[in-house]
């Protein structure tokens, strides 16, 4: 028996018999006993923002005045990281605590795709269950659905909820690939079952409007790829038929994501509870709603970008309001780097002006070079974490082993280290290594160091512009002296270089 299940059973108990009496001040002895036992945790998870693009990390082009609270009031990292370059790996690594080059299939997924992760594995909703928290998914899922074969107009498992989500409220991949439809437990939101859902991500649907065969349809240009069904007037990346009552509002989705997050957290506030509320912004197709078209001067990209803010600053001022803010820890942070043109025409490369979505970085999304990886990253909770910069090197990967700690749990995965102190900014110790991932290749940081193994294949993406930073020789940066790794040091260091490699090796097990 649980212990502690019984303390929450307790409590449903309690606050259901003084449901009709009870005072603030009930609920705020409610609140401070969670306190002490569990705090709830939420982790916001951007896609595709760069380490560059808020203005709590140096952006003046635009103001994220919501997250620069969070930054400003917590800890706010300069050396944290995504553990890969691209959305489902990295979405892997921080729901597993495992890093993704270890899972061979842990690469960009279709809409159609089986569920990565196992069923028996051990993920963070799990831990955090398995201390009677109740735990949800709100948002970008992008870890595949089902096991091999989907069909969209039955209950669809196993999904989120098989892996640890009490709830989940998910879009299956990405806003660019269908089927364009929201999913909540298992199930497609509004789906009208005489008009079935059909996916197909090799061949279109008998006589159903494509980017190519209507191009008159397109309110959006395609630049590369995304010229598959038209949803929306945005042609997307894989084919869809049926399911008209169900397909999702581009313009709204922000705002429907955020409605969703705080309903749960109105419903969940007498319970302990961890909340992985995925947004969708700034990734492609970049849609702000009309509130905040033109806002940014920055094109779309940056419209989202505000949009995400204020998103943010309605879900906190929530917490808020529900009294939960002084026991609830939030980890915000990005799932890969940036990129401006990943596909339509946005004027993300038109209007970029100044603004450096990298941070002086260099690469991108996609890229071993730093800013495919290495990304915004802040702890907040109100009370009790102190405001802090902290250069400690942090990962994604980490949360597992690091909320295990703060919750008592005994979920140990071996790529996950513990640093909750460094999260809660007790310690400026964070981890001492990082394996990281692009397109399956891997390089070592290790210290202020980092060593890219040579490889082959293009070392430029044109389509996206981006230096994905591999080279047919040894790469050897010294990141504290030269962030923007101009000065590749292999041959002026051969004995740090021999160091990097020999511990790369032993941890990769080449
Ligand atoms: C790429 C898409 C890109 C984006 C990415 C996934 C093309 C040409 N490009 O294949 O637009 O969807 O996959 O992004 O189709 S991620 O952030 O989810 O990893
Ligand atoms: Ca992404």
């Amino acid at each position: 028996p649980n212990p502690n299940k019984f303390k929450y059973l307790l409590l449903a108990v309690l606050s259901i018999t003084f449901m009709h009496c009870k005072s603030d001040k009930k609920q705020a002895e409610i609140n401070a006993e969670k306190t002490i036992t569990q705090p709830n945790v939420v982790v916001i998870y951007l896609d595709d923002l760069g380490f560059g693009d808020l203005s709590c990390y140096g952006a003046t082009a635009l103001q994220t005045p919501n997250i620069d609270k969070l930054a400003n009031g917590g800890v706010r990292f300069t050396n944290g990281y995504a553990t890969s370059a691209t959305c489902t790996p990295s979405r892997y690594g921080i729901l597993t605590g495992v890093y993704p080059w270890r899972n061979k299939d842990a690469k960009i997924l279709p809409g159609t795709a089986p569920l990565l992760i196992s069923t028996t594995q051990e993920t963070l909703p799990k831990l955090f269950k398995s201390k009677g928290y109740e735990t949800a998914v709100v948002g970008k899922w992008h870890l595949g659905l089902g096991s091999g074969h989907v069909d969209w107009n039955k209950h669809i498992s196993p999904s989120p909820n098989e892996v640890g989500f009490d709830y989940s409220y998910i879009m299956a991949a990405t806003q660019d690939r269908v089927p364009t439809v929201y999913i909540e437990n298992g199930d497609v939101v509004g789906l009208d079952p005489n008009d079935p859902i059909e996916v197909n991500y090799n061949k279109n649907f008998e006589g159903e409007p494509t980017a190519i065969s209507n191009p008159e349809m397109l309110k959006m240009k395609w630049h590369h790829g995304h010229n598959n069904s038209i949803v929306n007037g945005i042609p997307r990346i894989g084919y869809m038929k049926g399911g008209e009552a169900a397909k999702w509002k581009d313009i709204d989705m922000a705002d429907h994501f955020l409605e969703k997050a705080q309903t749960y957290v109105k419903n969940h506030k007498d319970f302990p509870f961890f909340l992985y509320y995925a947004l969708q912004q700034p990734h492609v197709p970049r849609t702000p709603h009309p509130r905040f078209e033109g806002k940014s001067g920055l094109g779309p990209r940056g419209d989202v970008i505000l949009e995400a803010d204020w998103v943010i600053g309605e879900f906190i001022n929530t917490l808020k309001s529900e009294g939960l803010l002084e026991n609830t820890l939030i980890v915000f942070s990005s799932d890969n780097g940036p990129v401006l043109n990943d596909g339509y025409e946005d004027d993300a490369v038109e209007k970029l002006g100044d603004h450096d979505p990298k941070g002086g970085l260099r690469g991108g999304k996609y890229s071993l070079f730093e800013a495919g990886t290495h990304v915004p990253f802040i702890t907040y909770w109100e009370g009790k974490i102190k405001p802090l910069v902290s250069d400690a090197l942090v990962c994604q990967v980490d949360l597992m082993a690091s909320f295990t700690t703060l919750i008592d749990g005994d979920i140990k995965p071996s790529d996950s280290e513990d640093i909750l102190k460094a999260f809660l900014g007790e310690s400026k110790k964070g981890r001492e290594s990082l394996i990281l991932e692009a397109n399956t290749r891997t390089a070592y940081r290790e210290g202020d160091w980092i060593m890219i193994p040579p490889y082959e294949g293009k070392s430029y993406y044109e389509d996206v512009q981006i230096e994905i930073g591999i080279a047919p020789e040894y790469q050897l940066y010294h990141l504290k002296t030269d962030p923007g790794q101009q000065k590749n040091l292999a041959v002026y260091n051969p004995e740090q270089l021999k160091l990097m490699v020999e511990h790369f090796n032993a941890k990769r097990g080449n």
